[in-house]
């Protein structure tokens, strides 16, 4: 399938870059495999789960009834906080974002776009090695193989219709097709969150940047003017609640949670209710995020998004995937699995200043058609983003 593994190595000058890239591309093939196999598992065992779940699915609404009055509601209110905006936000807020970008992108630019440079560079003419030493390149940067075959594909065919003949052209013709590629099975990037109200629920497996996420993107809202709360439902773990409160308290925003082992659709459908009396433009439900190949995770997604549909039928909704940036093809697989289980709308990518594997982003709009959303650039309050795919592309080969 790669190409340049079958390549003969004439070229004696060229011998020991080839055996280099050959063992980092190795290393990612093996990665891919792991890959596909950790994205078989959990959706069989989904759709096993799905029998169960609608055999039980009236018992389940009639427990979720007995169970909420059972529970102590720990409701935290905090009002009228004030929020603590950065010194730097204000008229300079464009080029600030952008360039929190640029160096949210270093190490994906180092992997990806210094590596194309180089190549360019010692190329005179554009011909097929050129195109195999470029393929290279965006595979090692977790542009993924099928994205990057394409990519390739209609640079070949661009080159040829345009008659191209000097290498240094090809960068803004990649750019380019990057560009097209990600908007084709895209409309748009932004969140579904008009007309308010607004339900926004955060679904992802454990350490991907949920909870901080939810923290950051509450703490946007409230500075646009939106009256935001916060469901916990994480319930899986203490510390969880806890952590979310803290992010209620730094983003000055009301959250709504029960105590540790609580049934989380219980607590999404206190937060409904509260969200409904309180007025609030959004709610943003945090969930547990353990392994996706748990039956109990599956069912409790569905668990919670009946509870959604039922108490809430007026909100737009938004189900937001958080997939971390660090885990490169991983964040693929975890993908394909939720796209199984959930009608995902969107994608949060976090940790993109972490890692070396920014070009996940194609492979995840041009692949699996998911428009990206936010990206994580940091793990302060204010290093959330709105995914702008022009900034994207531009501060990749900046
Ligand atoms: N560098 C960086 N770190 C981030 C970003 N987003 C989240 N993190 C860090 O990732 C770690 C995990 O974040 P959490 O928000 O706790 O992740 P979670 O998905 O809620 O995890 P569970 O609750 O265990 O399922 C924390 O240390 C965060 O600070 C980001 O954009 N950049
Ligand atoms: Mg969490």
């Amino acid at each position: 399938m790669l190409k340049w593994f079958r390549r003969n190595k004439k070229d004696k000058n060229k011998e020991n870059r080839e055996i280099e890239e050959s063992k980092a591309l190795k290393e990612k093939e093996e990665q891919l495999e792991d890959g596909k196999e950790a994205e078989l598992k959990p959706v069989s065992f989904a759709r096993a789960e799905e029998k169960e779940v609608v055999v039980e699915k009236e018992e389940v609404i009639e427990k979720e009834a007995v169970v909420k009055e059972e529970e102590e509601i720990i409701e935290e209110v905090v009002e009228d906080k004030v929020v603590e905006e950065p010194k730097e936000e204000g008229k300079k807020k464009k080029p600030n974002f952008f360039n929190k970008l640029l160096q949210g992108l270093t190490k994906t630019r180092k992997e990806m776009t210094n590596k194309i440079d180089s190549i360019l560079s010692v190329y005179k003419k554009i011909d097929d090695e050129l195109f195999d030493d470029l393929e290279e390149a965006l595979v090692t940067a977790d542009v993924g193989v099928s994205t990057t075959m394409e990519l390739i594909d209609r640079l070949k065919e661009r080159v040829k219709a345009e008659k191209t003949s000097d290498p240094n052209e090809i960068k803004n013709l990649l750019k380019d097709e990057i560009k097209i590629m990600m908007r084709e099975t895209i409309e748009d990037n932004k969140l579904n969150i008009e007309p308010t109200p607004a339900v926004i629920l955060v679904v992802g497996v454990n350490g991907v940047g949920k909870t901080t996420t939810i923290g950051k993107l509450a703490y946007n809202f409230k500075k646009d003017g939106k009256k935001v709360l916060m469901a916990a439902g994480d319930t899986f773990r203490a510390a969880a609640i806890e952590q979310l409160e803290e992010w209620s308290n730094r983003a000055g925003v009301d959250i709504i949670a029960h105590k540790e082992g609580a049934d989380p659709a219980a607590v999404i459908y206190d937060g409904i209710h509260a969200a409904k009396s309180r007025k609030a433009d959004i709610l943003i439900c945090d969930t547990a995020g353990r392994l996706h190949n748990k039956s109990n995770l599956m069912n409790e997604l569905n668990k919670i998004f009946r509870v959604v549909e039922r108490e809430y039928p007026e909100a737009t909704k938004e189900v937001l995937l958080v997939l971390d940036a660090t885990t490169g093809q991983n964040a693929i697989s975890q993908a394909k699995v939720f796209k199984e289980v959930a009608n995902i709308t969107g994608v949060a990518l976090t940790k993109l200043d972490g890692t070396a594997k920014g070009g996940v982003v194609i492979a995840l709009q041009s692949e699996l058609g998911l428009p990206i959303k936010l990206v994580g650039v940091g793990e302060g309050i204010d290093d959330l983003q709105p995914f702008n795919m022009d900034d994207f592309v531009e501060a990749l080969f900046e």
